[in-house]
């Protein structure tokens, strides 16, 4: 592998990229009409235009990418997260095409895909999962029958969705026929399939899922456990390494789980396996996700593993260059997620452009960002400015250090979640590790950041310094010849 095309774009293109280079691999950018300016566009050695903004004009086109591929010589495509990266069709198109795709094959993708299938596989090897079904039901005589069983509240989940889509929280019988009705028909129109399933619904449960990466050759590593409960409309908005509520015993248990669901989709690449765990701190298996997520950096910050240079290890077809036993975790890692959205509204996204932007800087900091001063945000993508990850020998050092880079941060001209973070991280829940993914719904009022407007204080500040040095300089005399007092030259 000489040279890789990443078909994405910003933060995730400039991580792939970046690995690329110190291993001594060329790198092909693909950028639409809206991001030709972009960092990752002059980072790469080459880059090729793709289309119109639109995604579905240009970073979802796959034959486009495949044609990049094949016009800039490059031997290998890694997908980034978001777009095809979960797409089992472009993991084919790019292999049958004589290219590597630095991700799982099409066969564990479109398994794990399928929420149902996936459960069926996991359930093969044990993986402890919420009581419910592991077929699509048949018909609402089914449900209500399973339903009963099971007991109420139940979830209908869409069997092609996940990432929240396509859920139904059913309290009682009454409601039963019609929310089924809904989410098949919702499932239907976003995903071309109207199969559901039944779970008992868990109703304040903590999101904690396991990074791990496989090889071509069976063997296997988890990377322990992300912390991934503070959450907002299944949006993640700060995640932590490693989660505060995990004994060594559970962590083991829910990491060997992983492998085991990894090896019933003969996987390989770095995935991710989704678990829900209950205030006694049972877990249940949720889904898995076949690709590198946002948060991949805070494993990587308490294993020390770079895991984009892990991934195209094992696309090379190497086996992976650690074993379990050479993994241990050291220190703590928090991210926040640094969107441009407005919290005092909802978390509405903003757009504009980046009239200022600073990133914090010193020990324990990474920032994966993809923009610079200057650049608007686009209206058409994420709206994910950067990513803040800070880095301790412990957990509350970790939260120091956040809250100190988030003072440091400076961002001008888009409203973000920068404030937030700092509220997040300091409050009694977060601090004592007690909260779940109903952290924010309980806990957060989008006065609790009132006062805190950076922006206006600086404002404020530079202000004051402006009529303090225009009032030094004439140093103004009382009519008899005398300095005036400083408490009437005040007086305004
Ligand atoms: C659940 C659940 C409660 N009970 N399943 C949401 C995303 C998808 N991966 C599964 N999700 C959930 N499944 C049962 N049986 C609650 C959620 C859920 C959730 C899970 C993880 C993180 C945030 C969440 C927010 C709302 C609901």
């Amino acid at each position: 592998m000489q040279k890789i095309l990443v078909a994405n774009r910003g933060e995730i293109a400039m991580r792939v990229m970046r690995t690329a280079k110190e291993m001594g691999i060329k790198t092909v950018a693909v950028f639409s009409e809206a991001d030709r300016n972009m960092p990752f566009v002059r980072y790469a050695d080459e880059a090729i235009c793709i289309g119109p903004a639109l995604s579905a004009q240009s970073y979802l086109r796959a034959e486009k990418i495949i044609e990049a591929a094949k016009a800039t010589g490059a031997d290998a495509i890694h997908p980034g997260y978001g777009f095809l990266s979960e797409n089992a069709a472009f993991s084919k198109a790019v292999t049958d095409s004589g290219l590597i795709f630095i991700g799982p094959s099409a066969h564990s993708i479109e398994m794990m895909g399928d929420k149902i299938s996936a459960k069926q596989a996991a359930k093969k090897f044990n993986v402890p999962m919420v009581p419910g079904t592991e077929d699509p039901l048949v018909d609402v005589a089914e449900a209500r029958t399973i339903a009963n069983r099971i007991g109420y509240p139940i979830l209908i989940k869409a069997s092609a969705g996940g990432g929240g889509k396509g859920m139904r929280v059913v309290e009682n019988d009454g409601e039963l026929e019609q929310q089924m009705n809904t989410a098949k028909s919702e499932a239907l129109s976003a995903f071309g399939n109207d199969a559901v399933f039944i779970e008992k619904y868990v109703g304040a449960p903590r999101h904690i899922e396991i990074q791990l990466i496989g090889d071509m050759h069976g063997n296997y590593a988890y990377l322990f456990e992300r912390e991934c409960s503070i959450q907002r409309r299944h949006q993640k908005l700060i995640e932590e390494a490693p989660s505060s509520c995990l004994t060594p015993e559970i962590r083991k248990a829910m990491g060997e789980c992983a492998v085991a669901v990894a090896k019933a989709c003969n996987y390989y690449g770095a995935g991710t396996v989704e678990f829900l765990a209950d205030e006694n701190l049972n877990f249940y298996f949720l889904e898995m996700n076949t690709r590198l997520q946002v948060e991949h950096c805070v494993s990587e910050m308490i294993t020390g593993i770079d895991l984009v240079k892990e991934q195209i290890n094992v696309a090379r077809g190497n086996k992976l260059s650690f074993s379990q036993d050479d993994l241990k975790i050291t220190g703590h890692a928090i991210e926040l997620r640094v969107c441009a959205e407005d919290p005092l509204n909802n978390f509405l996204p903003d757009t504009g452009t980046l009239e200022m932007y600073q990133p914090p800087k010193g020990p324990g900091v990474r920032v994966d960002d993809g923009f610079e001063e200057g650049m608007a945000i686009p209206i058409f993508y994420d709206p994910m400015i950067a990513k803040l990850i800070a880095y301790g020998a412990d957990r509350d050092e970790a939260i120091d250090r956040l809250c100190r880079a988030i003072d440091e941060y400076y961002i001008k001209g888009v409203k973000n979640t920068l404030q937030f973070g700092k509220w997040a991280v300091q409050t009694e829940p977060f601090r004592s590790g007690k909260f779940d993914t109903k952290f924010i719904e309980k806990f957060y009022k989008p006065e609790y950041l009132a006062g805190h407007d950076k922006e206006a204080e600086q404002v404020a500040a530079l202000l004051s310094a402006y009529v303090w040095e225009q009032e030094k300089q004439v140093e103004p005399t009382a009519l008899g010849g005398g300095t005036i007092s400083k408490w009437r030259m005040n007086r305004k």
